[in-house]
């Protein structure tokens, strides 16, 4: 187990679709683990594979509150099968656009097909941080970051920051 570095905004492989896992091997299982130490070194409460650079679509979160224990979630081959009508508003950030927060509306509940870590298929249903955060994961794995769901005049903002920064790095 290694925590792998997080790629920043504007590295263009954020922009990758990535490709569904077809077996689930041991290649895959060092990739969750990696995932893991990634996550909760950064610290965060989810993580796509993209955002450390494999274009797998596998994503892990853990939603639980400082006073718990660890509870790791794992979703192979994510897909959202149901969003509902109504949406709502929570503030999101994105460990490869660190720093930044925004407001973003989506719906307010889904339900997501997926496999865990044995192959079994699940279709659970998500409301709350859970729903923001698993549609947060799934964009990701589809080559879509929270800023596509604010103004352009925001985002545009924040990619020229970056972009800026990255520009500044290269030549140091
Ligand atoms: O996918 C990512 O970039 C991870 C991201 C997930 C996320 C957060 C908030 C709303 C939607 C999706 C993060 O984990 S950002 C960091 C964060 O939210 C956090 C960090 C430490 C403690 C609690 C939260
Ligand atoms: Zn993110």
């Amino acid at each position: 187990m290694a925590p792998r570095e997080i790629i920043k905004l504007p590295d263009k492989r954020l922009r990758l679709v990535s490709e569904p896992v077809k077996r689930i091997d041991a290649g895959i299982r060092a990739l969750v683990d990696d995932m893991f130490e990634t996550m909760y070194a950064a610290p965060g409460i989810g993580l796509a594979g993209i955002q450390i650079g494999i274009p797998k679509r596998v994503v892990v979160m853990d939603l639980s509150k400082k006073d718990e224990g660890q509870k790791p979630q794992v979703f192979i081959n994510p897909e959202i099968v149901w969003t509902s009508e109504e949406k709502s508003t929570h503030e999101e950030g994105c460990l490869s656009i660190p720093d930044y927060y925004e407001e973003v509306e989506r719906p307010n509940a889904v339900k997501v097909k997926y496999l865990d870590l044995e192959g079994g298929t699940h279709e659970v249903a998500a409301e709350g941080l859970f729903a923001t955060c698993i549609q947060h994961e799934i964009d990701h794995t589809n080559g879509v970051l929270f800023i596509d769901h604010i103004s352009k005049l925001k985002r545009d903002r924040v990619v020229k920051k970056f972009a800026k920064a990255a520009k500044k790095k290269v030549e140091a």
